[in-house]
């Protein structure tokens, strides 16, 4: 199989068991239908492969990282439907549809995220429970908190909204998406390695997923600037007409070109000595080259 069918292989998996985790029932009112609205969407789902294919690079079985990999999928789809609403970057296009507050209205929304955000650490916690599951498993849980709370994301964000009316330099802007956009990254890299019980390989996965996040932010800056909307599924130069800063804003497009391939660089050159099957590499620049 080559890695396109890969890919697709460990897409349909996340979104089989998405859809299983999402067949809750007691939900009142039509709050299950906002969450898979938005959950259920055509995401590329890089967060959960991650955590699968670091996991199962180093030995692991996917079986056992497979609901934590989807609990991030949930973390990361809240913190979307979150950052569209009208508080937020008010946006009304994600993942090729009407935003989860266009269709379901902002009180909705909020809790459709809340719910998603909620029902990840009820599957992670009921895995460690179900399986009898020990430390390692209640670590990885611990790291995926830390990544989204404000430490990591809503740090991140909160970076994002304070820093509305001045520009940033390089090392501000990298310091919020380290948290923003890279937190979650990481923290699904390390949550594959801990489960995988090669924790000897922590330092190097962690230097992987850094490298990654950033090659991935600043491709996004990048798609954000002479990208195709349609084509992303969702709109473009939004932070450009905000005046918001970027990679683009600060270094150009051509600069900003040559820092994604230099980390997507660095990254490439780890995932070699962590996955002998090469499909962490491809990923690496099936992310650096994507155009959604
Ligand atoms: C509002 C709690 C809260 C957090 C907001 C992460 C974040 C902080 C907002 C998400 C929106 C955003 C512009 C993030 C930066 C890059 C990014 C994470 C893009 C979307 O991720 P993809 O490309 O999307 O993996 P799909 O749809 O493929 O899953």
């Amino acid at each position: 199989m080559n890695f396109q069918e890969i890919l697709k292989l460990k897409q349909d998996m996340v979104n089989s068991h998405l859809e299983e985790l999402l067949k809750i029932e007691d939900a009142p009112g039509d709050i299950l239908d906002a969450m898979k609205y938005s959950l259920l969407a055509c995401g590329k789902r890089i967060r959960p492969i991650l955590a699968i294919s670091i996991c199962e690079a180093l030995g692991g079985r996917i079986e056992d990282v497979l609901s934590f990999a989807c609990a991030m999928e949930m973390i990361h789809t809240y913190s979307l439907i979150h950052d569209d609403l009208p508080a937020m970057d008010n946006d009304n296009l994600r993942r090729g549809k009407p935003t989860n507050h266009v269709v379901f209205g902002e009180a909705k929304a909020i809790l459709a995220g809340d719910a998603l955000l909620n029902y990840a650490f009820e599957v992670m916690l009921s895995e460690i429970a179900k399986k009898g599951y020990g430390e390692k498993y209640v670590k990885a849980a611990e790291i995926v908190a830390a990544s989204s709370g404000v430490k990591g994301m809503i740090g991140g964000q909160v970076i994002d909204i304070e820093s509305e009316n001045s520009s940033m330099d390089l090392k501000e802007l990298q310091d919020m998406h380290r948290r923003k956009t890279g937190a979650l990254i990481e923290a699904s890299a390390l949550l594959g390695c801990i489960i995988s019980g090669k924790t000897e390989r922590m330092d190097l996965v962690g230097e992987y997923s850094r490298n990654l996040g950033i090659a991935f932010q600043i491709v996004d800056d990048i798609l954000d600037y002479e990208g195709d909307s349609s084509i992303l599924g969702k709109s473009i130069g939004k932070d450009e007409a905000e005046g918001k800063s970027t990679f683009v804003s600060i270094l150009g497009i051509e600069k900003s070109k040559e820092m994604a391939n230099k980390y997507s660089e660095n990254a490439y050159d780890i995932a070699k000595s962590l996955d002998a099957s090469g499909f962490l590499g491809e990923l690496t620049l099936y992310l650096l080259n994507r155009k959604n």
